[in-house]
């Protein structure tokens, strides 16, 4: 598919940066990295080690093999896989052949990948097999149907696993040394930034500046929105990271998030890691007994976790604490950790706590590992590029607050974004000079650190998984006798966040669980569902007639529990 570089306004602003974009693309580092150590482990998962130079040997292999089932340089494939070693193969796979992955979650479903693969406009979609009793290949299918009768080509579906039938094309298959005849002329690639090429190990490659992959947004005005970043910002972020997390050549990472998410990734994640010459290690799924079973027999130096899965792992501290031995950071971010868990949490796992305050558009805040301990407990971080450029406003006027003062925090720098993937034009979401809204309400401390102190988004944070309320209202107005709905974030102990549904409504209330059924029905992530049903006779509007959700929360979080449905 044909996809015309656009004109970019960052061309403009950015060109104070060119000291710090280098020249290299994904493909041409993985290339080096196995000229560099090419018998070092790279990744291990439950089921194998892969050397360096075995990772390279089948990112060649599975972009021969995708050069003959028709993809080409440019094309977007939604990857949807777990945390296993075919992910890299298959993401490296990608880069080398200068196609672009769109990552989706493990959790989200038929409703939410017919979005990322209409929206990217994507050539193939990549599935495990099977994710314990649900059948992703059966989704991938689903997925191709409802694309077909919107009137889109459906994707070619690839199957990490069993293929199951003929046409689906699976893994193995790709993954096979053939003589693939000549190799197709390169597409147009999508320039981002202004730095050309080539890499010198990825001559044929695409431009160090062009899109190498597409990034989902939390969503705040709808459905998730797509994030373009080139392979010069995603090196920059992922360099930036393992100077912040200490990352060197001694470095064991456990990926515990999941992979495709920007933290688990790149912050400095499984590609700071690699970039270093370290060791990534991929946990099959988030539980402490996983993990800490990884981190004893691997060695495990470095992880990263949301603030939902911390007093876990602190429970599990306490009976198994010799698995933690060679634990030295354990970086947290994606919701807001509460102070009192960041002050316990470091001495009870024997490691130093990092707190990442960060967004897939772009810019990381890191708190450095020796800051003063109320730092690391109580803020959320310093940018980790000199050059991001933050401000912080009044949410309703715009104009800049008082230094210490809690506003909007917009930003711009080298490796943040300046335009979604095929956004409207001019998009609200960024100022006219350049900024991105980020949504989120911070203050600034005068060491630079950050404190997140809320948010003005319509967003629901539910333990690090975010979507946009209006996304659940939608889906529940169309339920019989429902009249109005508003979906509300209210504190939750174990979570961070519970999302209640405000419901006027006809008759007898549904149930959670009802709405629960209704939204895995339309083919949504099971983590969207609300967590509690309240009713209500009429919603409250602010003086522009917009709902009142500030109200609403008031309202809620004064009910005595035990109201609740
Ligand atoms: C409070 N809110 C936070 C924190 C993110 C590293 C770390 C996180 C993300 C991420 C990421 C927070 N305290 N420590 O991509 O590379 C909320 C903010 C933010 C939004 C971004 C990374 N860390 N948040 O979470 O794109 O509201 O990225 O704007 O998923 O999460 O979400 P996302």
């Amino acid at each position: 598919m044909t996809d015309p570089a656009p004109v970019n306004d960052f061309f403009t602003i950015s060109s104070g940066y060119s000291q710090l974009w280098k020249s290299a693309t994904l493909s041409g580092e993985l290339r080096r990295w196995a000229r560099h150590w090419p018998h070092r482990t790279a990744v291990v998962d439950p089921q194998e080690r892969l050397t360096f130079a075995a990772l390279d040997g089948a990112a060649d292999r599975i972009a021969a093999g995708l050069a003959r089932i028709g993809l080409r340089r440019g094309d977007r494939v939604v990857v949807q896989l777990p945390n296993r070693a075919d992910f890299l193969r298959v993401w490296f796979g990608l880069q080398r052949l200068g196609a672009v992955p769109v990552h989706a979650m493990p959790a989200h479903r038929r409703d939410e990948i017919v979005h990322l693969a209409a929206t990217s406009g994507a050539s193939a979609l990549v599935v495990a097999d099977r994710q314990g009793s649900f059948d992703l290949r059966e989704m991938a299918d689903q997925v191709g149907r409802t694309l077909r009768e919107r009137g889109l080509a459906p994707p070619t579906v690839i199957v990490a696993g069993k293929a199951g039938t003929p046409h689906r094309v699976s893994l193995a298959d790709l993954d096979e040394e053939l003589d693939h005849g000549p190799v197709p002329a390169p597409g147009p690639g999508r320039r981002l930034l202004p730095v050309e090429g080539p890499d010198p190990d990825d001559p044929d490659g695409p431009a160090p500046g062009d899109l190498a992959l597409l990034l989902i947004s939390g969503g705040t005005t709808g459905r998730p929105k797509l994030i373009p970043r080139s392979h010069t910002d995603y090196l920059l972020t992922a360099e930036l990271g393992a100077a912040a997390a200490d990352v060197g050549p001694d470095t064991v990472y456990l990926a515990v998030l999941p992979i495709g998410f920007n933290f688990t990734l790149a912050c400095p994640g499984v590609l700071g890691t690699l970039a270093s010459g370290g060791t990534v290690v991929l946990a099959p799924d988030p539980s402490p007994a996983t993990a800490f079973a990884l981190i004893e027999t691997e060695g495990v130096t470095h992880t990263a976790l949301t603030p939902a899965l911390v007093p876990h792992w602190l429970a599990e501290a306490q009976t198994w604490p010799e698995a933690l031995h060679s634990l030295r950071v354990v970086q947290v971010g994606g919701a807001r950790l509460p102070d009192e868990l960041a002050r316990v949490a470091g001495p009870a796992l024997g490691a130093r706590i990092q707190q990442v305050y960060g967004m897939a558009e772009g810019l990381i805040c890191y708190t450095a590992l020796d800051d003063e301990p109320e730092l690391i407990a109580t803020t959320q971080g310093r940018p980790s590029c000199p050059e991001d450029d933050l401000l912080i406003v009044d949410p309703a006027s715009g104009a800049p607050v008082p230094d210490g003062q809690a506003g909007e925090l917009l930003v711009r720098g080298p490796y943040t974004l300046s335009a979604y993937y095929n956004g409207p034009v001019p998009d609200p979401a960024f100022t006219p000079d350049g900024y991105y809204r980020s949504g989120d309400l911070v203050r600034r401390l005068p060491t630079g650190h950050v404190v997140v102190v809320g948010r003005v988004k319509d967003q629901i944070n539910r333990g690090g998984e975010k979507y946009a309320a209006i996304e659940i209202e939608d889906h529940l107005l169309d339920l019989p006798g429902i009249r109005a709905v508003a979906i509300v974030g209210i504190p939750d102990q174990d979570w961070g966040e519970a999302a209640v549904a405000v419901l006027v409504h006809d008759g007898p209330a549904p149930s959670v669980r009802a709405l629960a059924t209704h939204l895995r029905e339309r083919g949504l992530a099971a983590y969207k569902a609300p967590q509690q049903v309240h009713s209500i006779s009429r919603l409250p509007l602010t003086p522009v007639g917009k709902v009142d959700k500030q109200a609403l929360r008031a309202l809620l979080t004064s009910v005595p529990k035990g109201h609740h449905r």
